[in-house]
């Protein structure tokens, strides 16, 4: 079947927002998805970075597919053992099956051998595609995601999606070469950088969370994992927070997905300096997709807090330059309350992508683990999304 054909049963299926990491056995497919008039094809930098992506355009009332190499299947094992079995996000996962039947180059065949069985180590159910069997394999994963809340995958061998259509990104390119522009059309400059040294670090980060919470309003925040979580739902346990308990790095991919489906609301993410390190391809996927509701503040100890304070590079490599060099509309360092406040209230009111870098001491403050299941947490926030 064509790439065109199988995204169109997609779409007649119900599945409305696509993600993934690019494989050549469906690059036609991905090639129709990019083509879509409405929500294009989301492409993300790493495969759990789109499982992350996901869950948040689900949080945010969509039914998401996920593209990927099987190979993207070891890069996204926490993120789908952490993140969407154990919280319950459905995505339907398309995973490519190079290394099948022991026919491939040596990188593909352990895993092509193993494929079936991680899924079942997982408990993910799965089905193969068949030549003619997409349009009943749909219907089953849109049923079994939709009933399980959870994610469900089909195995896609070679030759069963038509390959040689060439991307849009890639006709794009061809395109301007042939008119002699060549190279990248739309380059925005990034702001000035800035420079300099930050005023010495006084606040703690539960005093800093204390302060930005009474800017939120009832703007939705994905936490990321670790002590930001606990902290924050110690000072204001709000429905709208979103408690990563797993799947560190994850939170600003999460936070992304729902920015992109919820285009007229903010989206707030409480990230750590570790956690962003983790995932720093985050920050290029939100420059370059640029959404204009996304709000990232990185709580920077300098040090992985949660796991006994060891040093994170965050004290040498300023993640607000990080920021801006990825096109971030603001990036700002603030280290006082009255600039943490100013900064996110001129964020919440003003077109981003906006990061605010707040620089807090490596203090930590002795508060519960997070009281709620992952279902509740998961439960209470989208329902508090769909009230606002
Ligand atoms: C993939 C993965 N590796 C390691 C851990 C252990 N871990 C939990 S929280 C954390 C540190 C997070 O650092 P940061 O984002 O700076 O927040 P902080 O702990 O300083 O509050 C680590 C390493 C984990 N949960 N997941």
């Amino acid at each position: 079947m064509s790439g065109a054909e199988l995204a169109a049963l997609l779409d007649r299926h119900g599945f409305d927002f696509f993600t993934g990491v690019p494989c050549s056995l469906v690059e036609d497919l991905i090639t129709a998805l990019e083509r879509r008039p409405r929500d294009p094809y989301v492409a993300a930098v790493r495969e759990d970075a789109a499982v992350g992506l996901a869950a948040g355009a689900w949080l945010g009332g969509r039914r998401p597919v996920v593209v990927m190499q099987n190979s993207g299947l070891g890069t996204s094992l926490n993120a789908l053992a952490s993140l969407s079995l154990m919280y319950g996000f459905p995505a339907l996962l398309i995973v490519t099956w190079r290394g099948f039947e022991g026919k491939d180059a040596p990188e593909h065949l352990l895993m092509g051998e193993i494929s079936p069985g991680l899924l079942d180590l997982l408990r993910i159910p799965y089905r193969v595609l068949g030549p003619s069997s997409a349009d009943e394999l749909l219907g089953w994963a849109r049923r079994e995601m939709d009933a399980r809340e959870a994610p469900v995958a089909i195995l896609v061998p070679p030759g069963i999606v038509e390959t040689g259509g060439s991307s849009v990104a890639a006709a794009e390119v061809a395109d301007s070469a042939t008119r002699g522009r060549g190279g990248s059309t739309a380059l925005r400059a990034a702001p000035d950088a800035g420079s300099g040294a930050l005023v010495p670090t006084v606040i703690s980060r539960r005093e800093a969370l204390a302060v930005a919470v009474k800017e939120l309003g009832d703007a939705p925040v994905i936490h990321a994992n670790g002590y930001v979580c606990r902290e924050s739902c110690a000072t204001e346990d709000r429905p709208q927070n979103f408690y990563m308990i797993g799947s560190m790095g994850l939170a600003a991919a999460i936070g992304l997905g729902l920015a992109l489906v919820r285009p007229a609301r903010a989206s707030v993410v409480f990230d750590g300096d570790g956690n962003l390190l983790m995932s720093l391809g985050t920050l290029a996927m939100v420059g370059s997709l640029a959404p204009k509701n996304f709000v990232h503040l990185v709580f920077d100890n300098e040090v992985y807090g949660s796991t006994g304070g060891q040093r994170t590079p965050s004290r040498e490599v300023r993640l607000d330059h990080l920021a801006r060099g990825a096109g971030y509309r603001t990036a700002t360092a603030v280290t006082t309350p009255t600039e943490i406040a100013a900064a996110l209230r001129s964020a919440l009111g003003t077109r981003g992508p906006h990061f605010i870098l707040v620089k807090v001491t490596a203090a930590e403050a002795v508060v519960p683990r997070i009281p709620h299941t992952p279902a509740v947490i998961r439960d209470r926030f989208r329902r508090a999304l769909s009230r606002a």
